[in-house]
């Protein structure tokens, strides 16, 4: 049942209400007013109307005594979200109206916004959409993690290579959010822990103030809507001012510093775990302070501590807030004054884990001087744990504390009442590789929740054109209802609504192709094939695959000019590790052919590449509507799920793709015809990289494979320096882990066929509505409905 009824609002409503805030909350007149005031007043106009809705869902939980859902995520990849906001509360038109009559530029004072980058990829753009999801199906929710003040790097290119700087958006100001001076909790570190009278007491060292910062997101019309709470923190005593006094103004200032460090910056390594002890700060941090709010909430409605799994589900996603086990027993046992046992039943009934990778160099661990340097009590719970797990399993192998380590991933599993990966093939192999003993001990405990997206930002809003043909032809109900998308199949035939399909497609990419010249100094033919791989830059993700194909495709048009190719732009974009050199070869690899490629006039009115800097979810907004082709071509086994390509698929464009991850079921949905599936197997890709030469055996096979290695080790793309490449080439022909050698051959094969599907318009475009039309289950509210009724326990208001 919904519960607030939005007032209807009027654009001259809404540009009073801009006005308004103009005056009173910035201090401005129009004639005075710069694009960040008017997008500060547009906003803060949009979050009045989010307001009512906030208070009433609070209202209604308590008062429904319902189940809460707290989604423990160190990212949350948002975005800007004053579009958002306004398409959620279906004040499009209005708001464009209001700020028309004003004078303004609405699209330019929307672009004024920063893009909030606390994430790194797919985990953090996932709990966004998750949040999303949550608050359309009004599940009483709240998502906790780290209001960082520096965000994901920004990247530009320097001679090709990436180039990082410090990402500064809260230096504009921030529409969102609302400080809560009063959530306040003291979180300690380090020290000892002695016994008083058969109890455990922890004395921190070190101590900092974790303050709360709301934002509240709004679900589909606006009708619930649940809050991202984010932690800052604090220094204990802002200001030592007996150092002051001394006239020592740096050491006044230190406590302040030394605490900020714990929320400044977002970890921009994704797939390496560093063990760094900020890291693991970072991560006690956030948790033990969503920890303390979640009781204090529970503690006001409730005075029994066994309704506690009634009452409330933590996620935690990923391993990152997995300290939430050990943490929740010592505020059981030592605290509330539980016994062991009882508090470990409790805390295992609230708790549940997503895992969201299987590399070995992503699991987390941390090393026992670490951890018990800074969690000397938690790595004692820790071994308790793992002895009572042991003692109810004498038959186990493994330990969660095994070579001087603490093993998040087992901590997690054994402290969760339920584990879930997040595809179908990912959840197999979890129960196959990295969790088989435990899953065998608990066979019970994993479950599948193959991820989705939200459609209202997903389509919607990013693809206005598309969104309203869909609406046109089978109404609005596909908005929260995105299965409801199958009821365009039996158009697919009508050639008529065909030609408005592509019409839409057609005009995304001219406007990409406008913002293409006027931005990057890339000029491409709106009619080429656009064809996009964009996701953080890793060897499994294998871009190296894709320059390569491109590489081979450019010497064959040379080869033959006039041989009838199907003009393409590959486009590229994504962020590398700092840290990670492969991977940055890698793209300077991509700008080094994209300049060679591009400037050969005999090739480039049928091939270009370009590779677009500092990705970000905007980037992506711009990019997904104007796709034809989407790139998912991972090694099979090594992408959890990927939930870019369930984008393209919903906004049109077929995949070239492995059947890896989430592709899996993609291909299933729309249908093996209309996917280009190529590559290895996941069992067959164990199976090859046993077999000794392989990379070397797949580069004798195929020539093209070959010459396309040799141009870039002659120095083709880097004359001034041929051996910039070595590396590359070094892996490639040798243990090429990633056997980016031996599915070339077939994904070449299947790139010449993606070029004759699209020679073939009204072939194409039934390809590409048919994507559209049998994209509805990846929608993030069907995942969030498996969540709740699978894991959570947990009830839509
Ligand atoms: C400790 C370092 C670290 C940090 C983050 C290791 C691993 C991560 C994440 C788990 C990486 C990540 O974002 N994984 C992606 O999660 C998406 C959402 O489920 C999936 O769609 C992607 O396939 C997966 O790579």
């Amino acid at each position: 049942m919904n519960i607030a009824t939005l007032p209807t609002v009027s654009s001259d409503n809404l540009r009073d209400a801009i006005l308004n805030h103009l005056a009173y909350s910035f201090g401005k007149t129009p004639e005075a007013a710069q694009t960040e005031d008017w997008r500060m007043a547009l906003s803060f106009a949009i979050r009045d109307r989010m307001v009512e809705a906030w208070f009433a869902a609070t209202r209604r939980t308590y008062e429904a005594g319902a189940k809460r859902v707290y989604y423990l995520s160190m990212e949350f990849l948002i975005g800007r979200l004053l579009e958002d906001g306004i398409v959620n509360l279906r004040l499009a038109d209005q708001a464009r109206a209001a700020l028309t009559d004003l004078g303004l530029d609405y699209d330019a004072v929307l672009a004024d916004e920063p893009d909030a980058a606390l994430g790194n990829g797919g985990l953090g753009r996932l709990a966004a959409c998750f949040l999303e999801s949550l608050s359309t199906l009004s599940c009483p929710a709240m998502g906790y993690g780290i209001r960082y003040e520096h965000g994901l790097f920004r990247q530009s290119f320097q001679g090709g290579r990436q180039v990082e700087s410090p990402e500064t958006w809260l230096l504009q100001r921030h529409a969102w959010e609302f400080e809560r001076p009063e959530a306040r909790y003291r979180i300690g570190f380090g020290g000892e822990v002695r016994e008083d009278r058969g109890r455990s007491v922890w004395t921190p060292s070190e101590q900092v103030d974790a303050e709360a910062f709301d934002t509240p997101i709004a679900g589909w019309q606006g009708k619930w809507v649940n809050t991202l709470r984010l932690w800052s923190a604090k220094a204990v005593a802002p200001f030592d001012l007996d150092s002051f006094n001394r006239g020592d103004f740096a050491a006044a200032a230190a406590p302040e510093a030394l605490a900020r460090t714990i929320s400044r910056v977002l970890y921009p390594d994704d797939t390496t775990e560093q063990g760094k002890e900020l890291r693991l700060k970072q991560e006690f941090f956030f948790t033990a302070a969503a920890l303390r709010d979640i009781l204090r909430r529970f503690d006001s409605e409730y005075d029994d501590l066994s309704q506690l799994p009634a009452k409330v589900a933590i996620q935690l996603n990923d391993t990152h807030p997995a300290i939430a086990g050990p943490e929740l027993v010592r505020l059981l046992h030592d605290e509330r004054g539980l016994p062991f046992d009882r508090a470990m039943e409790i805390a295992q009934g609230c708790l549940n884990y997503t895992n969201h990778t299987l590399l070995p160099e992503a699991l987390e661990s941390w090393h026992e001087g670490v951890f018990g340097k800074l969690l000397p009590r938690h790595l004692q719970i820790v071994d308790r744990i793992d002895d009572a797990h042991g003692k109810a399993h004498p038959s186990r192998s493994f330990s969660m504390r095994a070579d001087s380590q603490v093993k998040m991933g087992e901590l997690s599993f054994v402290m969760a009442n339920r584990v879930n990966g997040v595809s179908a093939l990912h959840t197999g192999l979890m129960k196959e590789t990295v969790f088989a003993e435990l899953h065998a001990l608990h066979p019970d405990k994993i479950v599948n929740e193959t991820n989705g997206v939200t459609p209202r930002r997903w389509l919607l809003s990013c693809n206005p054109r598309l969104s309203n043909l869909v609406t046109d032809t089978i109404g609005d109900g596909w908005v929260d209802d995105l299965e409801r998308l199958k009821e365009l199949e039996s158009h697919v035939d009508d050639a008529g609504w065909r030609d408005r399909f592509a019409a839409a497609k057609r005009d995304n990419k001219a406007d990409l192709s406008n913002w293409l010249a006027e931005t990057q100094g890339v000029s491409v033919d709106p009619e080429a094939m656009f064809d996009i791989q964009i996701k953080r830059m890793h060897e499994y993700k294998r871009q190296h695959l894709n320059i390569l194909e491109a590489i081979a495709h450019w010497q064959e048009i040379k080869d033959d000019p006039n041989a009838g190719w199907t003009p393409r732009i590959k486009i590229f974009a994504g962020k590398a590790a700092p840290g990670y050199f492969f991977a940055k070869d890698i793209i300077r690899l991509i700008n080094d052919v994209a300049r060679v490629v591009n400037a050969d006039t005999a090739t480039r009115d049928k091939l270009q590449v370009a590779f677009l800097p500092n990705y970000n979810v905007t980037l992506a907004e711009r990019l997904i509507p104007a796709a034809d082709l989407s790139e998912q071509i991972s090694t099979a086994g090594k992408e959890a799920s990927g939930t870019g390509n369930m984008k393209f698929a919903l906004n049109g464009a077929p995949t070239v793709g492995t059947l890896d991850g989430a592709n899996v079921e993609i291909r299933e949905h729309v249908g093996a015809d209309n996917f280009f599936l190529f590559g290895m197997t996941a069992p067959e890709v164990t199976e090859r990289r046993m077999l000794d030469g392989h990379a070397r055996a797949a580069i004798e096979a195929d020539p093209r494979l070959a010459r396309a290695l040799d141009a870039i080790r002659d120095g083709t793309f880097s004359p001034d320096d041929p051996d910039r490449y070595a590396g590359i080439i070094e892996n490639l022909a040798g243990h090429d882990y990633f056997l980016v050698c031996s599915d070339f051959t077939d994904y070449w094969r299947a790139q010449r066929e993606v070029d004759a599907a699209y020679a073939d318009p009204a072939r194409w475009a039934g390809m590409a509505a048919l994507n559209t039309a049998r994209s509805g289950w990846f929608s993030s509210d069907r995942t969030i409905r498996g969540y709740m009724s699978d894991i959570w326990g947990a009830a839509s208001l």
